[in-house]
């Protein structure tokens, strides 16, 4: 089995139904790992912690992976003894504020109190925005998400800050979604990744290079729904892709055709982008004309070529 780490149930990143089975496109990265090493996707044991344990749960070995929204920062990379393998989103914090609050800045906020959660780079971030731009807060901590979504709710605090991803998939669960607003300022940059623990090289190659063939199928036109038909292409981008042309896999200790296992289960990047986050879910976070569109749409996904 994999253990695979998730944080508690987010909609759109990593959601939980009501009869144990998990969800979304974190929990697809899972899967995805899991179809290239077993050729199947549900060889998953979900390990779900909140924030501020998660990195001491996976250095203790407790889970192989971490897939949860995790900021890549110097620190966490160089002091924790864990890897940073890729990023899969490119995000930045944000506020979220009530609608009738008539605020509409983050500069609005000076001597507010804000809702954060124990744990994050969100805590760093906050103080460092406050300073640059000469105003105070207080902030209102919590280490359980839903414990501070409840204090926002509930007007224990006058802004709720996080990921703008994390803000959009809170909102997507609140009684009334439109009561809240996301103000425009972005004040961070927040890439997200897999992380494993450091001295496995291995392993972190395994879970990089399943990330990067997600991304590199979009790129050429490999679904879900066509894999198998593209197992005959022509185009030898595809078949070193799918394992038919040389043997990719072999330098990851997995079969050659891991790629044709984890697009059959998961689809391409930005399949398992509209199918738990994008603008057609109740997440709604817009891909085009943003960072996390393909490079050669416009944004910065790009992943190194099978080859
Ligand atoms: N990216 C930041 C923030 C991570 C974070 O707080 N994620 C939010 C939004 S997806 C969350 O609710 N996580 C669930 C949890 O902490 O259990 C970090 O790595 O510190």
């Amino acid at each position: 089995m994999l253990n695979c780490q998730v944080g508690l149930p987010t909609p759109g990143f990593y959601s939980l139904a009501e009869d144990g089975t998990w969800s979304g496109a974190d929990v697809d990265l899972c899967r995805a790992v899991s179809a290239a090493i077993f050729g199947d996707p549900d060889m998953v044991e979900y390990q779900s912690v909140t924030s501020a344990v998660r990195f001491t749960a996976l250095s203790n070995g407790e889970s192989d992976m971490l897939s949860r929204t995790t900021t890549w920062t110097a620190v966490r990379d160089t002091q924790l003894g864990l890897d940073f393998t890729t990023v899969n989103f490119y995000d930045g914090q944000g506020f979220l504020v009530p609608a009738d609050s008539g605020i509409t800045s983050a500069l609005d906020l000076d001597g507010a109190t804000i809702c954060v959660l124990t744990g994050t780079t969100t805590e760093l971030n906050l103080a460092d925005y406050f300073r640059a731009n000469g105003m105070t807060f207080t902030p209102v901590t919590n280490e359980n998400v839903n414990v501070l979504v409840e204090t926002y709710l509930g007007g224990g605090c006058d802004a709720y800050t996080n990921d703008k991803s994390g803000l959009a998939a809170r909102r997507s669960a609140f009684p009334d979604p439109s009561a809240h607003v996301l103000l425009p300022e972005t004040v961070s940059k927040e890439p997200l990744g897999p992380v494993v623990r450091q001295g496995d090289d291995a392993w972190a190659n395994l879970v990089r290079w399943t990330v990067f063939g997600i991304i590199n199928a979009e790129e050429l036109g490999v679904t879900s729904a066509n894999v198998m038909e593209m197992t005959a292409s022509a185009d030898p981008n595809i078949a070193r892709l799918l394992g038919t042309e040389g043997n990719i896999g072999e330098g990851l200790g997995v079969s050659p055709d891991f790629m044709v296992n984890v697009i059959s289960a998961v689809g391409n990047y930005g399949e398992i982008y509209e199918r738990h986050i994008g603008e057609n879910t109740p997440i709604g976070i817009p891909r085009a004309g943003t960072l996390n569109a393909l490079w050669n749409n416009g944004g910065i996904i790009y992943a190194p070529p099978f080859r």
